[in-house]
């Protein structure tokens, strides 16, 4: 048995519902999880509610509650949300308990001891008129790096850094709206500053995505700051020290949770069966899934922790992007989010939703989320790929063979099932949780492929042996496909599973049963995945567009209800983020972009919203399609000059040839011109 590996998700702040920004982390990290378990790894997934910090004493002090009881409150509902979505920890504590109270205590007693801490004066803002000291979230100011707005600990709408106290600039209280001042107040420090070589050489070897490789050692060769691990609040773990009232920095005890919470798990189950030793001193591996925007926080801050205390450090860190909704940024102050209770709610099935989140687009990359989308997706590979080739193939197995044709596989299909292991194992070593849940459905797509080359139905009566191959071949990918989906698609697997006459889990067998034979017998299959219509669409979206502006209203007449939402999605609200892969210049190159100017204009009938363009572009006139229709005055068009991209593959829409694209800005369409006197057929370089 190789050594044991510990997975952990970034743990959700105990201070609102959940949404899918959340999801796409827990599911992520639990797909990944589960998909080690099939590879035959001995793996925890491990995760809690992280209890403390600024936000969460706010919150609470506004509803009247004690911080305590407002943050298990948040717990109860976690605990019992996750596992609607098949989320399944091995263990879900939170940074309240005992557990975590020692293990943090014991850790920094360790840093104190190495002589890794020290007492320096700082200026700590302070509330005059209330003499209340005014930690993180409660005071709000000027980042004093990219001068954005800033609230608390971190730039959230600018540069994103971490921000020690003492630092925004322009202080204002956030509870009273006072101007705050700065006074001296001693505080405890850990010497980050120290462990530069430690961290580069951790980060050589870390796997993993590139953000979180790449994005620390910039802040390394900018210098390291210490951090500062106290703050002046009763909420939180207290300092191990005799005579002091400074409670932890909730960044340090929550980390530590991912300790905690598989001590825990090893309290469960036995040593025997899972030793938390063994990830966290032996040699075993951390897996660590996080949001894009703690990286500083897992790179920097807790492995030197982890250093100095002589834990292991992390073998992989996966940096997930953030979630939009209609390509904006999600919100929770807004309500521009899909609430986890909601769906649910809304009984579509948590299988899809998990496909969706997990499949989009790499990890590091945002996933945009409309029910549109949504519906594309579900009904193009889930409905038609994966779901007809299942529904097809079984029921052609039951309808002729009353189940498995007693016959073997075909050299073919059994290389094409190995093949899609190979394809899972190596997406699992290389944490590409998209292609883990990816490889399922490109194996179904090549079964329809399959049963379509090979016409079984043709075969039946003239040539028998070979339509038994072909469909026992084709119950074969139907079972690989099964234990494939199973870390993505756990409900959907498990159903397919019965539907082939298995017994037990899925969950519970490894890849090896991708090439076992099925049961000889099953029954007739029902097929597993709905299409989703369009009118469900439209009805799903226009409530989100609904409440979206009766928020947006709300929020217009209040001062501002964003105050303490420390899970919002660090982004500015209304910009669709900056992709984060980059692109090469010799990509960039190989656009053809041209100087045009609109000949002429007209409507194409039956499309209230497309225009037929000519346009000039210097060497010949085109014919473009563009939705302008409802956003232009139609009769100006003309003569006006644009930007096309010339090369773009042609298109056809409503039945009219469209060969290019204009280019324009955002949903208005405003469109894009140039300065001074470029002529049509200019390049744009
Ligand atoms: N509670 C939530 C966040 O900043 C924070 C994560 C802690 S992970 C140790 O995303
Ligand atoms: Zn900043």
């Amino acid at each position: 048995m190789s050594s044991p590996t510990v997975v952990t998700c970034g743990l959700p702040y105990a201070n609102g519902d959940l949404h899918i920004g959340h999801l796409r982390g827990y599911v992520s990290a639990d797909v990944l999880h589960r998909a080690l378990e099939k590879t035959g790894e001995k793996t925890a997934y491990v995760c809690g509610s992280d209890m403390h910090g600024t936000p969460i004493a706010v919150n609470a002090a506004q509803e009247g509650m004690s911080p305590k009881e407002f943050a298990l409150n948040y717990h109860e509902q976690y605990k019992e949300t996750f596992p609607k979505f098949d989320v399944d920890f091995s263990h879900y504590g939170h940074t309240h308990d005992d557990v975590n109270t020692s293990t943090t205590q014991e850790i920094v007693k360790i840093l104190d001891d190495e002589g890794y801490v020290y007492e320096k004066e700082i200026k700590v803002a302070f509330d005059p008129i209330e003499e209340q000291p005014l930690p993180d979230r409660f005071v709000e100011g000027t980042c004093p790096y990219c001068g954005a707005t800033a609230r608390g600990d971190e730039c959230d709408e600018g540069c994103g850094r971490h921000l020690e106290p003492g630092e925004i600039e322009d202080p204002v209280s956030t509870i009273t709206g006072n101007p705050a001042e700065y006074r001296d107040r001693t505080h405890k420090f850990f010497e980050v500053s120290e462990l530069s070589d430690v961290l580069t050489s951790f980060l050589d070897q870390l796997e993993g995505t590139d953000n979180a490789q790449n994005q620390p050692r910039q802040w390394i060769e900018e210098g390291l700051q210490d951090w500062c691990i106290t703050r002046d609040m009763d909420w939180g773990i207290d300092y191990p020290e005799e005579d002091t009232d400074l409670v932890l920095y909730v960044w340090v005890d929550a980390p530590i949770e991912y300790i905690s919470a598989t001590k825990q798990y090893t309290e469960k189950v036995g040593e025997d069966e899972y030793d938390w030793r063994d990830v966290w001193k032996g040699d075993g591996d951390i897996i660590h899934v996080i949001g894009r925007d703690i990286i500083q926080h897992h790179t920097i801050f807790w492995p030197s922790m982890l250093h100095v205390a002589d834990y292991n450090l992390p073998k992989a860190i996966c940096a997930t992007g953030f979630i939009t909704i209609n390509g904006k940024g999600l919100s929770t102050s807004r309500n521009r989010a899909i609430w986890a209770q909601e769906y649910l709610d809304e009984e579509l099935h948590t299988d899809l939703l998990r496909y969706y989140l997990t499949t989009n687009g790499g990890l590091q990359q945002d996933v945009d989320f409309s029910w549109e989308k949504f519906q594309n997706r579900v009904n193009g590979e889930l409905v038609d790929t994966l779901g007809n080739f299942l529904y097809r193939a079984m029921l052609f197995a039951h309808r002729n063979y009353e189940g498995t044709p007693d016959t073997a596989v075909s050299d073919e299909v059994s290389n094409r099932i190995e093949t899609a292991c190979e394809d899972f194992e190596t997406a699992v070593d290389e944490y590409d949780i998209r292609q883990i849940g990816q490889v399922a459905v490109e194996l179904a797509g090549y079964g329809n492929e399959y049963i379509q080359r090979n016409e079984p139905w043709n075969l039946v009566d003239s040539e028998p042996d070979q339509a038994a191959t072909v469909i026992r071949d084709c119950v074969q990918i139907a079972k690989a496909v099964a234990v494939l989906a199973a870390p993505t698609l756990p409900q959907k697997a498990q159903t397919l599973w019965q539907q082939l006459g298995e017994s037990g889990s899925v969950r519970d067998v490894g890849l090896d049963a991708a090439l076992e034979a099925p049961p000889e017998t099953f029954n007739e299959p029902v097929e597993l995945f709905a299409g989703i219509e369009d009118e469900r669409v439209e009805e799903l979206d226009a409530k989100l567009q609904e409440r979206v502006a009766t928020a947006t209203d709300d929020e217009n007449e209040s001062e501002d209800t964003s105050t303490g939402d420390d899970e919002e999605q660090t982004m500015a609200d209304d910009i669709e983020p900056i992709a984060e892969e980059r692109i090469s210049f010799d990509d960039f190159k190989e656009l053809d972009i041209r100087v045009g100017r609109i000949e002429t204009a007209e409507p194409i009938e039956g499309a209230d919203e497309l225009l037929r363009l000519e346009v000039d572009i210097g060497t010949e006139t085109r014919q473009i399609v563009a939705g302008l229709r409802q956003l232009h005055d139609v009769d100006e068009l003309p003569g006006t000059k644009i930007i096309v991209v010339a090369n773009l593959e042609k298109a056809e829409l409503f039945g009219v040839e469209s060969n290019g694209m204009l280019l324009a800005a955002g949903e208005q369409a405003d469109l894009l011109t140039t300065y001074e006197d470029a002529e049509p057929g200019e390049k744009i370089q």
